[in-house]
């Protein structure tokens, strides 16, 4: 998911041409705002945590961009894409790395485990994703 900074800042189509390139699927995508309970769901895990309201409040400044990626390990390798949560941290060459500074205002989010993945997809997709045979398969994978 693109937060509402990186759209903001115009960041969509970098963000989102780094994961085409490398060779994932895209199965969705769309722009929208959530709602204060939608968004609580999606980080309930760190509901507990000092910073939670304010990331909440920030996470409903504007429309956030949500896709869902297929391929080998895109779990995996997508987290390595978008960097260590805090962008002082984030290795030049990952999405944070390249485009933030502040952990307030990390761009993106990437879920951490396919069981989370799921989750998050039928919480942000609830009407369902496409499901398409991309040309490039034979190209990308042996
Ligand atoms: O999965 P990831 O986004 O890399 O980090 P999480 O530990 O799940 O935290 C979610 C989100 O919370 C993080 O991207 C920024 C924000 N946050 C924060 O504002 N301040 C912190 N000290 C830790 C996390
Ligand atoms: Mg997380």
């Amino acid at each position: 998911m693109i937060k509402p900074d990186g759209v903001q800042r115009g960041l969509i189509g970098d963000i989102l041409k780094r994961f085409e390139q490398k060779g994932f699927q895209l199965l969705a995508a769309k722009l929208m705002t959530p709602s204060r309970e939608h968004m609580e769901k999606h980080y309930a895990d760190l509901a507990g945590k000092g910073f939670f309201k304010g990331m909440i409040d920030y996470m409903m400044t504007g429309p956030v961009f949500c896709m869902v990626w297929a391929g080998d390990g895109a779990v995996v390798t997508g987290r390595k894409m978008l960097g260590a949560t805090k962008p002082s941290e984030s290795e030049p060459g990952t999405i944070r790395g390249d485009f933030c500074i502040q952990i307030g205002r990390n761009i993106c989010h990437g879920s951490d485990s396919v069981e989370n993945a799921e989750k998050e997809i039928e919480l942000w997709f609830p009407e369902g994703v496409c499901s398409w045979t991309s040309h490039s398969q034979g190209w990308i994978y042996e």
